[in-house]
């Protein structure tokens, strides 16, 4: 067993957080370090926290810290934030906002930037996941700002799913983005001591409701939400008792107020996501999800090596109209084939 792995597996902070920087740095190592974890991974429960800049995500993980602190469990924390980690922007004020937990040796914060990640920011995110798992921790929430599609991919790493939404931001829930609505597992409606967070939740109850009718009557599944695999063949009631239903519950993460209720319907959902055959399928669909990913790099990786020269040439009888790209490409993978 690689020795970082080793002491990564005894609970060693430093350990950990070099391992994380051969993440980031997609180090041969890293890779055989993920190796000797994975078979000690699966037991942290994974908790993603999106939403728009300013809702609150900071101020609620650093709450949502403090509970699960006061019941001993070990919590990593993966911020992942659009600025870059010097330019003394978002990342420093989440590192200011949760420093109170910094002497804590029961917490794990790493914030990663999102730029200059080989291979995709949520694949960096689901190897930093998977460290903090085996470094011990109970639970590991992931902080992503619920903006571009890398982010929105990043809350597939997760178990659960937590949008953070606040009144007043024009965080209308018209204007809440189609894959932040069907990434939620949950809703939290922050800064509930500002006018509008009823209306909010209104909203969102409504567009939750309308939402589960359209799909029963499309018998279509969603991301959330992924039905018997008889398709056509269940009936509409007991597909929508087999369903998950995004709970919404409003909070004031400022003064710690509705994190407890909040923290309750969470657990809810990682008992469905756990225990129920719905779970179990999106589980085998997401890791279905990463093989084809990591293969479909490694074939990349491989062709590129094994027919460098051929493609270069490949690229210029096209410029020169000798052959067309569909031929060329053809030609190629029948090379590749042969060279196996
Ligand atoms: N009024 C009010 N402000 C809050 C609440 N929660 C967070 N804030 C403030 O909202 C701003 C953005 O919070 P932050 O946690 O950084 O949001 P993030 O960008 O989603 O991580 C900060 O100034 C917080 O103090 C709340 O419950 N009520
Ligand atoms: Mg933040």
């Amino acid at each position: 067993m690689h020795h970082l792995a080793e002491r990564i597996l005894k609970g060693e902070v430093r350990a950990t957080a070099r391992a994380m920087r051969l993440v980031d740095d997609r180090m041969p190592d890293a890779t055989t370090v993920l190796k000797d974890l994975f078979p000690h991974t699966g037991k942290a429960w994974v908790l993603g926290v999106t939403g728009n800049p300013g809702s609150g995500k900071s101020t609620l993980c650093d709450r949502l810290i403090e509970h699960f602190r006061k019941q001993n469990k070990r919590v990593g924390v993966i911020a992942v934030d659009p600025s870059s980690p010097y330019s003394g922007g978002a990342i420093l004020g989440d590192r200011i906002r949760m420093t109170r937990h910094a002497t804590d040796d029961g917490v794990f914060i790493r914030s990663v930037a999102t730029r200059g990640h080989l291979g995709g920011l949520s694949r960096s995110a689901r190897d930093l996941v998977r460290i903090l798992d085996a470094h011990g921790s109970d639970v590991v929430i992931v902080e992503t700002v619920g903006v571009g599609q890398d982010e929105l991919e990043i809350t597939r790493t997760a178990h659960t799913t937590l949008v953070v939404m606040a009144p007043g931001l024009g965080d209308d829930v018209q204007a809440i983005k189609a894959g932040l609505m069907e990434c939620a597992d949950a809703f939290a409606v922050n800064k509930a001591d500002r006018e509008g967070a009823d209306a909010t939740v209104r909203d969102l109850q409504l567009m939750i409701a309308l939402g589960s009718e359209t799909m029963i009557a499309a018998g279509k599944q969603r991301g959330h939400a992924v039905h018997s695999e008889q398709d056509g063949t269940v009936e509409n009631a007991s597909r929508s008792r087999t369903m998950w239903t995004p709970p919404i519950v409003k909070c004031v993460a400022l003064r710690g107020e509705g994190i407890a209720e909040l923290v309750t319907e969470l657990e809810k959902h990682h008992a469905w996501v756990t225990t129920t055959e719905e779970g179990r399928a999106r589980r085998h669909a997401r890791l279905a999800e990463e093989l084809r990913e990591t293969l479909r790099e490694a074939l990349i990786d491989a062709a590129t090596e094994n027919l460098g020269p051929a493609i270069d040439e490949a690229v210029r009888a096209v410029e020169d109209k000798t052959r067309d790209p569909y031929s060329a490409t053809e030609d190629l993978v029948a090379k590749f084939r042969s060279t196996k």
